[in-house]
């Protein structure tokens, strides 16, 4: 889809953004695709041994920043991969070229392209796809979460699930990438599991909240995720009528990210905050 070539960014309206975003998102999914089985060919390391990133990943940021500011030349971006640019549109996109790198690499089926825009500051289109299985999460503020994939005709509107109570919580989580940070996780996950229905561990936060907005988890959280791994699949889950928030008093994702069921939100935001105490 081609905006008006004027050099002006036309002013941001939710759906036309989130029309470039899931074009754009379908582009990069088809270069990570292709690059899948040589991923493991070029690895870089950054904040870890274990915290990787592919040359893939790269080629995949570099191809989304040529497709979104071509689009809108005067819009911001931040990108995992380094991209960073300051607009004057009042729009800024937040890119994961790959969220789930390590996925990615052990070719496990759980990795996403994940775009989301900002206009002055909030998040108001959000596409997330999952490469490996083709599946499109995708929304805008006000306009819903949807999810269309390969499999069946049309979109399918997200409406989260019901769990009964915290014992039938089905929880998904993440660890960062250094070994400190991952004990405390690890210690805080031995507590939880008596706690709720069981854990899962999938890799990908865009993943996981759009997850949650499909009812195929409960509820989710993470510390200290960046704007680039939670912004699209927040909006997905929020839009979706799940409850995005922080900790008691603090904002979603500064530093936890917690999306929950409404069914039992108030509870699991109780005892995430009791066992990060
Ligand atoms: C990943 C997140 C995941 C987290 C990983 C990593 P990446 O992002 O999506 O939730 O647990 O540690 O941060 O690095 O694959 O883009």
């Amino acid at each position: 889809m081609n905006l008006p070539g004027s050099g002006a960014s036309t002013p941001p309206d939710a759906t036309a953004l989130l029309e470039l975003a899931v074009d754009v998102a379908r582009e990069a999914a088809e270069l990570v695709a292709a690059g899948r089985a040589s991923a493991g060919d070029s690895v870089d390391v950054k904040s870890s041994p274990v915290d990787v990133v592919t040359a893939v990943d790269k080629a995949s940021e570099k191809l989304i920043v040529e497709r979104l500011l071509g689009a809108r030349p005067d819009d911001g971006l931040l990108g995992e991969e380094g991209a960073s640019r300051t607009g004057t549109s009042g729009v800024r996109w937040l890119v994961d070229p790959i969220d789930g790198t390590v996925n990615f690499l052990y070719d496990l089926p759980a990795y996403a392209v994940s775009i989301a825009a900002e206009v002055d500051g909030a998040v108001v289109a959000g596409a997330v796809l999952n490469v490996a299985t083709g599946e499109l999460f995708t929304a805008s503020t006000g306009g819903g979460a949807n999810l269309s994939s390969p499999s069946r005709p049309g979109s399918r509107r997200l409406t989260g699930s019901r769990p009964a109570s915290l014992a039938q919580t089905l929880v998904a989580t993440g660890f960062g990438y250094r070994e400190e940070q991952r004990r405390a996780q690890g210690a805080v996950v031995a507590r939880l599991l008596p706690r709720v229905r069981d854990i899962r561990r999938f890799g990908s936060a865009a993943l996981d909240l759009c997850a949650v907005a499909a009812g195929r988890l409960d509820a989710y959280y993470e510390l200290d995720l960046n704007p680039w791994d939670h912004a699209a699949g927040a909006l997905v889950a929020a839009e979706a009528g799940i409850v995005v928030t922080g900790l008691p008093g603090r904002p979603f994702a500064e530093p936890m990210a917690i999306a929950a069921a409404s069914s039992i939100a108030a509870p699991f935001v109780e005892l995430v905050a009791e066992l990060h105490q």
